[in-house]
């Protein structure tokens, strides 16, 4: 039997097969993938085979396989660096939710989040959310980054989970595909869901703390098939993604606004860093490049995480 897993919880994976039925699951042997030491071996998103047995008299399954990926989004552990967690598989959509200051959200995280994105080739788009509760100059700031992710190419949606802004144009991005909720913790990915699917009743809770933090309500992914045709994966908020196994040379390549550049760079390996003649610097010598997003290229490339942690107020 083949069927796409919805939700894993420690030792059990959910599996959905085609015609609806839920099967609980789990896996004998191990899974390796190539090229990845990840800590859990199947994913939400991940199509597997599995058959059936009799477990206590309820029928459950083994997976026996997994279904090559079209990508993934993965989540490095911030202790054991080499160690990562695949969030989800699969994925038409992400949708990265941002909030100005509650929490707060850095653009050193949202270009490592499109830069993962890009990496992968999954469309991303921005969603500025809680816009009900910002006072003008707040509003501003949207404004700004949303006008210069647009420049970019990405597209950027001003909405408020509470008062449902903007959510008919979100709904219709999600139409006939598998979407992901990302971004930290608080930001309002669980309220989102339940705005668009009321009767899922998800689990959220309100920030809290000095640095206005989330509290981890989400603790695990999960799909959930919508009514109007759409799947989406509700994720527990994170505090960075990790920029995996990508060579020096390949970072400015996620960068649209860089790779759109990069020929008219006077050496074809260009690093945009001090080689003379390079396009790239002289676009942000004209303020054509936003130095934000160069920052980021740059703590990228030299694998800057600590500065990019504290950033974030984050403990882990
Ligand atoms: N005013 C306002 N509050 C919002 C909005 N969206 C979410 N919230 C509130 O923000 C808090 C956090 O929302 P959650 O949906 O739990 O956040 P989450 O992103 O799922 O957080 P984790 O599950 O911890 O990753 C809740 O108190 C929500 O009511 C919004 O658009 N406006
Ligand atoms: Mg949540
Ligand atoms: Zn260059």
């Amino acid at each position: 039997m083949t069927g796409i897993v919805y939700k894993s919880t420690g030792s059990w994976y959910t599996v959905k097969t085609d015609n609806g039925t839920v099967y609980e699951c789990r896996i004998k042997g191990k899974f390796r993938i190539k090229g990845i030491k990840s800590t859990n071996p199947v994913s939400v998103g991940d199509q597997v085979d599995f058959k059936l047995e009799t477990n206590n008299d309820r029928e459950t399954g083994v997976i026996e396989n997994i279904r090559e990926r079209r990508n993934y989004i993965i989540r490095k552990s911030v202790n054991l660096s080499k160690q990562t967690h695949i969030i989800a598989s699969n994925i038409d959509v992400v949708f990265l939710l941002i909030t100005l200051n509650n929490p707060p959200t850095f653009t050193a995280f949202i270009d490592r989040f499109l830069v993962t994105a890009e990496a992968y080739d999954i469309k991303a788009v921005l969603l500025f959310n809680k816009i009900d509760t910002y006072d003008e100059e707040e509003l501003l700031e949207i404004k700004y980054l949303a006008a210069l992710y647009r420049e970019i190419g990405y597209e950027c949606i001003g909405i408020s989970a509470k008062t449902g802004k903007n959510i008919g144009k979100v709904k219709s991005l999600m139409e006939e595909q598998v979407s992901m909720f990302s971004g930290h913790s608080g930001v309002g990915k669980s309220t989102l869901v339940n705005l668009i699917e009321p009767n899922l009743s998800l689990k959220t809770a309100e920030i809290s703390g000095q640095h206005q933090q989330g509290q981890h309500t989400t603790t695990f992914a999960e799909m959930y098939d919508l009514s109007f045709g759409a799947k989406i994966i509700d994720t527990p908020g994170i505090k960075g993604f990790g920029i995996v196994d990508m060579e020096k040379e390949e970072v400015g390549d996620y960068f649209p606004e860089f790779f759109e550049l990069k020929q008219q760079c006077k050496f074809n390996n260009c690093l945009h860093i001090n080689e003379p003649k390079c396009a790239v610097k002289e676009a942000l010598d004209n303020e054509e490049i936003a130095w934000s997003r160069y920052k980021s290229y740059l703590q990228i490339l030299e694998g800057e995480e600590e500065h990019y942690r504290k950033n974030n107020y984050d403990e882990e």
